[in-house]
C-alpha cells in the first residue's frame, strides 16, 4: 500500500444482519440518519467509525465485512424502452429508462450494496449497456457496463443484475455505454449518502443538465462524423425540462428562507459545458465529482460532460423567486447551442408571490476545470510518466470524415469480443484497435498531449475504476518537465478538462484490477476512437471478480442475436 498517509481505519461493523430492503423507484431523502452523528450542524459525521475524514480510496462502512453482510443490498429494476415523450414540449422519440426521462433516482447509503436489473426492451436492434459513472468497481469490473470490454451488450428481451458495493459517497449518474445511445435519453442520477465538508439543513437532490437534440442522436452522431464542426444544439434540459416556443415549463426548486440547501449538479450531457449561477446567491462547493473538497465559495461553477459539484445554497436572500441560470462554453470551445442564452431554472422561496423570476445575473464563459482541493490529503509517490499522443484527423476522399486517435490509433472496441473474454481465455495479443495499455505496476502515470493539427476542443477525460490524480495540465506542448508536476494532495475526482490542444498529467493506484476504459466522455469524439483502455493486473483478474456466468451467458445471448439480426457496429462500439 503505497498511499503515504495512514488513515484509521473505519470499525468493523459489530452487527452482521443483512437487510435485503426492496426500495420504491421514486424514493426520495433514503438514507442513514442518526442525527447524534450526522445533523445539520455536524454534516461531517457518518457511522461505523467512518466519517468525512475517512480516505474512501481505502475504507468505507462494513468495509472488513463479509460481502453481503454489512448494510444494505438496495435493489432497483430498469427497464430500456423507447418512448415518444416531449421534455420541453418537442416531442422526440427517445430511448429511456422505466418510461421517463430522465431515469429514476438510484439512492444509497455508503457501504451498501447495490443491485440493479436492467433489461432491455428495445425494439430497435439496440443492444445496451448501463455504466455507473465513477463507481470504483472494486473487485467487480464485470459490473463496469462498459460493453467490448466488461461485458457484451444485453441483447433485445434480455436482463442482465448489475451488483457492486458502494465504497464511495456523493453524486454521479449512470447511462448507457452502447454506442451513442445515452444520448437519446438514456441516463439517470446516482445519490450515494455520506458525509459533507459543510453543514447545510436540506438536501434538495440531483439537478442534472444535458444538452439536447431534437434529431434523434445517432442521425446527428453520424453526421457529425462527416462534418467540418460540432453541430448545433437545439435546447439544454435542466431535470428533464425547459421551455420553448412548442410549450415546456421550467424546472421548480423550492428554498425554505433561513435554510441551508444541498444541490447536485451533473453535467449528463453531450458536447456542452454548463457554467451554473444562481442570481443573488453563492454556492459553497463541497465536492467535486465524488471526492469531498475543502469548501469554496463561489458565484458560479462550471461542469465539463460527466462532471458533478456538490453545492450549498443559503436561502439568506429577501423571499422571492430567482433564476437559475445554465450557459455553455461559448460555443467556440464546445460548439453552439440554439438556446444558449436562455437556459434557466426556477428557484422560489417559500412564501415568495407566485410568478417568473425578474432577478438578475451573468455568467462566465469558457471550457475549463474548477480550481480543487481534495479534504482529505494525499501524496502521490515519483514515477515515470510515458505519453499518449492524441492526434485527429478530418480529411476524406468524399469530405470530412473525423476520426480520432491514441498513439495512431482510432479505438474500435468488439461487441462480442470483450476483453474480459480475452483474459477468460488466456490470449495475449489484442487487435490493435482495441487500444489496450497494460499496467501492473503499483502506481502509473501518464500525459495525454494534444496536437496543434486538430481542432481547438478541450475533453472532458473520464477514466473507469479509479479517481486519478491531476498532476498537471496546461495550453501547448508539455516541457516534460516531471518534478514540476503536482504530487503534494493534487486535484483527484473521475473527468478532468485536457485543454484544447493542450496536455493533461495523471496518476493512479494500480490497485483495481480489470480492463479500465478513459475516454473524452463527448460522445462524438469517443464514437470516433477518443479512448483507449488500461488492461489492470491482469493476472489477479479472474481471482478478484469471481463468478462470470453471467457474463458468458450475456455474450451467448448477443452473440446470437447480433447473428439473427445483421447487427452493424458502425463506430467504436462505445
Ligand atoms: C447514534 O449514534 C450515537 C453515537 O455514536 C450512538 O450512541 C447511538 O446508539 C446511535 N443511534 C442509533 C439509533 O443507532
Ligand atoms: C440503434 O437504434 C438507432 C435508432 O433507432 C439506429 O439508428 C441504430 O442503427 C441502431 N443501432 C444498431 C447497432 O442497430
Ligand atoms: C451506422 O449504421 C446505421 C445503419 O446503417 C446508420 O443509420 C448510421 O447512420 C450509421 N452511423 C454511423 C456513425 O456511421
Ligand atoms: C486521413 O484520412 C484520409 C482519408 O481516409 C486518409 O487518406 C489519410 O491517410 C488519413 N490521414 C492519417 C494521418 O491517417
Ligand atoms: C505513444 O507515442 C509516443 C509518441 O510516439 C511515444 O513517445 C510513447 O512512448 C507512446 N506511448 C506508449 C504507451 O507506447
Ligand atoms: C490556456 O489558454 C487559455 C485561453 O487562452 C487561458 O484562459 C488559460 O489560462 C490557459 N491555461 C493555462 C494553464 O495556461
Ligand atoms: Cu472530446
Amino acid at each position: 500500500m503505497l498511499h503515504l498517509v495512514t488513515k484509521a481505519s473505519c470499525l468493523v461493523a459489530l452487527f452482521s444482519a443483512t437487510t435485503a430492503n426492496v426500495l420504491p423507484l421514486h424514493s426520495r431523502g433514503y438514507r442513514y440518519l442518526n442525527t447524534t452523528i450526522n445533523s445539520p450542524h455536524s454534516r461531517g459525521g457518518w457511522r461505523d467509525g467512518c466519517d468525512i475524514d475517512t480516505d474512501m480510496d481505502q475504507n468505507w462502512p462494513g468495509h472488513h465485512s463479509p460481502p453481503g453482510s454489512y448494510g444494505r443490498t438496495v435493489k432497483y429494476n430498469l427497464e430500456v424502452s423507447e418512448r415518444v415523450l416531449a421534455p420541453d414540449g418537442v416531442e422526440r422519440k427517445m430511448m429511456v429508462f422505466n418510461g421517463q426521462y430522465p431515469g429514476p433516482l438510484i439512492e444509497a447509503n455508503w457501504g451498501d450494496t447495490v443491485q440493479i436489473t436492467v433489461t432491455n426492451n428495445l425494439k430497435n436492434h439496440n443492444g445496451t449497456g448501463i455504466h455507473w459513472h465513477g463507481l470504483r468497481q472494486l473487485g467487480s469490473c464485470q459490473m463496469d457496463g462498459t460493453n467490448g470490454l466488461t461485458e457484451c451488450p444485453i441483447a433485445p428481451a434480455t436482463s442482465k443484475t448489475y451488483t457492486f458495493r458502494a465504497t464511495q459517497y456523493g453524486t454521479s449518474w449512470y447511462h448507457s455505454h452502447f454506442s451513442a445511445q445515452y444520448a437519446e435519453g438514456l441516463v439517470g442520477p446516482i445519490v450515494i449518502h455520506g458525509p459533507t465538508t459543510a453543514n447545510y439543513d436540506i438536501d434538495l437532490g440531483p439537478y442534472v443538465m444535458t444538452d439536447w437534440f431534437y434529431t434523434p442522436f445517432f442521425t446527428v452522431d453520424a453526421a457529425a462524423a462527416h462534418a467540418a464542426g460540432p453541430p448545433t444544439g437545439d435546447t439544454v434540459l435542466l431535470n428533464g425540462k425547459m421551455v420553448s416556443s412548442s410549450g415546456g415549463s421550467y424546472e421548480k426548486t423550492v428554498l425554505k428562507p433561513g435554510k441551508k440547501h444541498l444541490l447536485r449538479l451533473v453535467n449528463t450531457g453531450i458536447n456542452q459545458y454548463f457554467h451554473v449561477g444562481l442570481d443573488g446567491h453563492k454556492f459553497t462547493v463541497v465536492a467535486a465529482d465524488f471526492v469531498p473538497i475543502v469548501p469554496y465559495e463561489t458565484d458560479s461553477v462550471v461542469l465539463g460532460v460527466g462532471q458533478r459539484y456538490d453545492v450549498i445554497i443559503h436561502a439568506d436572500q429577501p423571499k422571492g423567486n430567482y433564476w437559475l441560470r445554465v450557459g455553455t462554453g461559448g460555443g467556440l470551445c464546445d460548439g453552439p447551442n440554439a438556446q444558449a442564452e436562455n437556459i434557466r431554472g426556477i428557484f422560489s422561496y417559500v412564501g415568495a408571490e407566485e410568478g417568473e423570476p425578474t432577478s438578475e445575473g451573468t455568467l462566465p464563459s469558457g471550457c475549463y476545470d474548477e480550481v480543487i482541493i481534495p479534504y482529505v490529503k494525499s501524496t502521490v509517490p515519483k514515477g515515470d510518466i510515458e505519453e499518449l499522443e492524441l492526434t485527429f484527423n478530418g480529411t476524406g476522399a468524399n469530405g470530412p470524415l473525423v476520426q480520432w486517435f491514441i498513439n495512431d490509433s482510432q479505438m474500435k472496441i468488439n461487441w462480442e469480443r470483450p476483453t474480459l473474454q480475452y483474459v477468460v481465455d488466456g490470449t495475449e495479443e489484442f487487435p490493435m484497435s482495441d487500444n489496450v495499455y497494460l499496467v501492473d505496476s503499483d502506481w502509473t502515470y501518464w500525459f495525454i498531449q494534444a496536437d496543434t493539427k486538430q481542432p481547438p476542443l478541450p475533453h472532458p477525460i473520464h477514466l473507469h475504476g479509479h479517481d486519478f490524480y491531476v498532476l498537471g495540465h496546461g495550453n501547448g506542448t508539455w516541457d516534460g518537465n516531471a518534478d514540476s508536476l503536482n504530487y503534494d494532495n493534487p486535484i483527484r475526482r473521475d473527468t478532468a478538462t485536457l485543454p484544447a490542444q493542450g496536455w493533461l498529467a495523471l496518476a493512479f493506484e494500480a490497485d483495481n484490477p480489470g480492463a479500465w476504459l478513459m475516454h473524452c466522455h463527448i460522445p462524438f469524439h469517443i464514437s470516433q476512437g477518443l479512448g483507449l483502455q488500461f488492461l489492470e493486473r491482469r493476472s489477479e483478474i479472474l481471482g478478484s471478480i469471481g463468478d462470470l456466468g453471467d457474463f458468458k451467458n450475456g455474450c451467448k445471448a448477443w452473440k446470437q442475436y447480433k447473428l439473427d439480426n445483421n447487427i452493424a457496429e458502425n463506430d467504436s462500439g462505445l
